[in-house]
């Protein structure tokens, strides 16, 4: 088991170089999100619509994926065999905590029922449970405070409320639902990030995103899928846009490399078409509407493992 973690582990350093055939993206078209309207899909990316999560650049993913390997490899020489199993094949219950921030009573005011709390972790559980991963969720908190209620990525509100909110470890899934705008869907950060900043960890969504919620057609709860990838290291797929070299890109060998987000549910979209495979507009870490996305790859399911031991089990 280990020495296959290790060999796809090298595999997604070396990256796809193969030719493919050609097929024009389609059009584009209108749409209106949480009450913002975009000319165009391409206007909702110009806005940096759906992900605040911050931007690694190639060089802190280099260092990330070095620390990375030398976790596996140390653990692969020293280790007895059930440590081997658990870095391949670890079965991981994350305990959850829920932060809503409202701005008064209501839906309408982010004061989501408990029912949609719910649903949403049965989103998170049914998108995860191939990749070794489940949540469960320990407690509901509820704050009502305008500030945080409209706190985006960076900002003093979102300090305020993470310092007094945060329940945990780094193994603590801290989730906080609020009405952010700015047009983004959510944020989160990344396992690499807990170390030199415990408190800001873990993922913000809009709470419309919810399943049921209004913010179609993001309102089946991938929204949290996505940003939860983050939180256990993963990329977006468009990262590092048709860099001809997988570690350029989002560290994952089976996901071929696109130029940019994917928007809808563009089937068939190749944005890279010197580069083997389509565009993975299916898988959770696009931007594709939340109907379109079904899951994460195996690779994907390699990295978060082997991001979970580095990082965050046991810490
Ligand atoms: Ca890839
Ligand atoms: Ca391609
Ligand atoms: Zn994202």
């Amino acid at each position: 088991m280990k020495s296959q973690l290790f060999a796809a582990l090298i595999a997604s350093a070396m990256g796809l170089t193969s030719l493919a055939a050609f097929a024009a993206p389609p059009e584009d078209s209108p749409s209106v999100i949480d009450g913002r309207s975009f000319t165009s899909k391409k206007a909702c990316i110009d806005a940096g619509l759906r992900c605040g999560a911050r931007h690694v650049d190639e060089d802190e993913a280099a260092d990330i994926d070095d620390v990375v390997a030398r976790h596996v490899a140390a653990k692969r020489a020293s280790a007895r065999l059930g440590e081997l199993v658990s870095v391949a094949a670890a079965s991981v219950s994350i305990p959850v905590h829920w932060h809503v921030i409202n701005n008064g009573t209501g839906i309408a005011n982010g004061n989501i029922p408990d029912s949609q709390i719910t649903s949403q972790i049965q989103v998170l559980n049914n998108a995860y449970a191939a990749q070794g991963f489940s949540f469960v969720l320990m407690g509901t908190d509820r704050t009502t405070n305008a500030s945080w209620y409209t706190a985006g990525p960076g900002t003093t509100a979102e300090s305020q409320m993470k310092n007094a909110l945060r329940q945990g470890s780094a193994s603590d899934l801290n989730i906080y639902s609020n009405n952010m705008g700015s047009g983004l869907l959510g944020w989160a950060t990344f396992p690499s990030d807990y170390a030199r900043s415990p408190k800001s960890d873990g993922v913000v969504i809009l709470y419309s995103s919810l399943p049921g919620g209004s913010a179609a057609p993001y309102n089946l709860g991938d929204t949290a899928t996505h940003e939860v990838g983050h939180w256990v290291g993963l990329y977006h797929t468009f990262q590092g846009g048709c860099a001809n070299n997988t570690s350029k890109g989002d560290g994952v060998a089976d996901t071929p490399a696109e130029k940019s987000p994917a928007y809808g549910c563009p089937t068939g979209r190749d944005s890279c078409p010197r580069l083997t495979g389509l565009d993975p507009i299916t898988n959770f870490m696009d931007y594709s509407d939340d109907a379109c996305m079904t899951g994460f790859s195996a690779g994907q399911g390699t990295r978060m493992q082997a991001m979970w031991s580095t990082y965050r089990a046991g810490k």
